[in-house]
């Protein structure tokens, strides 16, 4: 058992936790990661961080729809997996538990955890790229054309690199980890900021901090504790 027996007393007491989500925490349901394993996503020759950037709507917005019309394609069939349930039962376990994802597929939702703080919006979402207006762009829908509010293109509402986080989303986050008293942070590979830096503040107001991950991270040093290996196997033994 990894698990040692301070995080298992930590656990059993804490009152304000914070969990931090990312592309990992979605593998096991089949959704591929971004990084990891030395490998990096690549769509159509571009890196996705060229694909999914600000200046790529600017360019060719119809190349950025392809890029996230091909995964909403995919993710339309994908369901949660152990690890998603149990950080959906936490919610329930603790005076004060706070979610939050850099993942936009939507899929702790569905296990059922409410009030998931979003940093980088979801893909089931389409916004106006003048007005702001969001569309519904859940699976099974046909993508509007344009916006119907005032005619303008649309675009994914999620937050793609060289761009603004929602308003207030970040600034929840690093309220409720200055206040934490125990920190997971699940399934990231912890490069990409201001998210990552949710961790060292809530290591900077000593809170315990727990990475999980199959593999060490930038991160894992400052971490209490790493537990080595897939979410959906170890977070369930939380359970137990
Ligand atoms: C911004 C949505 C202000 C789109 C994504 C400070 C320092 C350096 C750079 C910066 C900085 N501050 C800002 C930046 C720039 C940039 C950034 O961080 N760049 C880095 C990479 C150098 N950040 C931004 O641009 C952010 N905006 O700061 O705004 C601003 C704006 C303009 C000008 C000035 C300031 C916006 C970033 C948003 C990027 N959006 N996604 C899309 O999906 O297409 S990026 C993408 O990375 C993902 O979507 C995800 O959200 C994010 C993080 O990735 P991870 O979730 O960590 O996933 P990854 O694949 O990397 O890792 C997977 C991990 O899982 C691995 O560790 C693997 O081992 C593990 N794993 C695998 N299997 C399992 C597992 N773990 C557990 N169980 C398993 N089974
Ligand atoms: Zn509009």
């Amino acid at each position: 058992m990894q698990i040692s027996g301070e995080l298992w007393r930590r656990f059993a007491h804490a009152r304000r936790v914070v969990v931090l989500t990312g592309a990992g925490v979605s593998a096991e349901s089949g959704v591929p990661t971004f990084r990891g394993g030395g490998n990096t996503t690549v769509w159509k020759g571009m890196p996705f961080d060229v694909i999914s950037s600000a200046a790529m709507v600017e360019r060719d917005l119809p190349a950025v729809w392809e890029w996230f019309d091909y995964r909403r394609g995919f993710m339309a069939a994908i369901e949660p997996n152990p690890a998603h349930y149990e950080i959906a039962r936490w919610q329930n376990r603790f005076a004060e538990f706070t979610l939050v994802t850099q993942n936009i597929d939507g899929l702790h939702q569905k296990a059922g955890s409410r009030d998931v703080t979003e940093l980088h919006g979801n893909i089931w979402r389409a916004r106006c790229t003048v007005c702001r207006f969001s569309h519904d762009n859940s699976s099974g829908m046909k993508r509007p054309d344009a916006c119907l509010e005032c005619g303008n293109f649309l675009r994914p509402d999620v937050v793609l690199f060289g761009e603004m986080l929602p308003p207030g989303a970040f600034e929840f986050a690093a309220e409720r980890a200055a206040e934490c008293e125990l920190c997971f942070v699940i399934g990231t590979s912890g490069l990409v900021y201001p998210a990552a830096g949710l961790p060292e503040i809530a290591k900077a107001a000593d809170a315990y901090v727990v990475e999980v991950n199959p593999e060490r991270t930038p991160l894992s040093d400052l971490c209490d504790e790493v537990l080595t290996g897939n979410a959906g196997d170890l977070l369930p033994l939380f359970s137990k």
